[in-house]
């Protein structure tokens, strides 16, 4: 039996908006996983789930479709991205801690994000949204993390955090990220703002372990698909 090694994601991310207004959870899970087996991990995130998720956003904001529609595609995503996370193990893998900072409560696309990494071989350490600024810096410590990422959508939740992100960009390689990041006068000091571009941030992070160990082989990765967030695992 020979296995479909195309799939289009036009299509894919239409079907899955279609099951979302649907509220129709299995076919947006199997619609996923087909797509993230067949076409990987980034090209499901950046050409379906991101676009899903923006468009949900704009439709439940122009009152095209409703909260239930925004809390199901949160619910239905974090279901798929749960069946992801295999263990990463193994001398190439690293970690990484991702944590919303205080009050602030937008953390679908880093949990996003985390699939990505974690599709690089890192070991994905989630805190999800509203974390304690003291959370973060013990989840760095204790996991002894080669980085953090901090993602926000409001200004605010950054620019009140500015001492403690600096103090955390002292002990381990700092990411911050979103819309909040945007004129943010300056950044902590120490910390790096990540692209909007989800690719080219992950390739940025993922720099870290180049920096640290020289090129490293490939790891090996459960499933094999066409681009390098291809570890469905
Ligand atoms: C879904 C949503 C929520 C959900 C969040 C679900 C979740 N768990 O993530 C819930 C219901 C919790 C929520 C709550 C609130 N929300 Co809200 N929310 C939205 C909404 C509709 C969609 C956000 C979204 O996921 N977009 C999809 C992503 C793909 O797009 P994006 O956020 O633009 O991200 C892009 C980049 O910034 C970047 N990016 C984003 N994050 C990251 C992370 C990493 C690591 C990287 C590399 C890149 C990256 O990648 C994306 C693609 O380029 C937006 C409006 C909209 N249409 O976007 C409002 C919006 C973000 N919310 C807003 C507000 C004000 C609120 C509330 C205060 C509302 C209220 N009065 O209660 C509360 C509480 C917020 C808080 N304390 O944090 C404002 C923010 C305004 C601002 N800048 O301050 C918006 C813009 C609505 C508006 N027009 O006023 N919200």
């Amino acid at each position: 039996m020979s296995q479909d090694t195309t799939i289009d994601l036009d299509d894919a991310r239409r079907r899955v908006m279609e099951a979302t207004a649907a509220l129709d959870g299995s076919t947006v899970r199997d619609v996923l996983l087909d797509t993230l087996l067949v076409a990987g991990v980034d090209a499901t995130v950046v050409q379906v789930m991101m676009p899903v998720l923006k468009q949900v956003g704009d439709d439940w904001e122009s009152g095209r479709l409703g909260v239930v529609h925004e809390h199901f595609v949160s619910s239905a995503f974090r279901g798929v991205l749960g069946e992801l996370r295999l263990p990463v193990e193994g001398d190439q893998a690293r970690t990484v801690v991702l944590a919303c900072p205080p009050r602030e409560l937008h953390d679908l696309p880093l949990e996003l994000f985390g699939a990505m990494l974690h599709a690089r071989w890192w070991r994905v350490v989630s805190l999800g949204a509203n974390s304690p600024m003291t959370a973060i810096a013990e989840a760095a410590r204790f996991t002894n993390a080669h980085a953090v990422v901090v993602a926000g959508v409001r200004r605010t939740a950054f620019e009140a955090r500015i001492p403690s992100l600096t103090r955390l960009a002292r002990s381990t390689p700092l990411f911050i990220a979103g819309e909040g990041t945007k004129n943010l006068g300056s950044p902590p000091p120490g910390a790096t703002v990540l692209s909007d571009d989800l690719v080219e941030a992950a390739e940025t992070v993922d720099g870290l372990r180049e920096e640290a160990v020289g090129t490293p082989d490939a790891p090996t990765v459960p499933v094999a698909g066409q681009d390098t967030g291809s570890a469905v695992g």
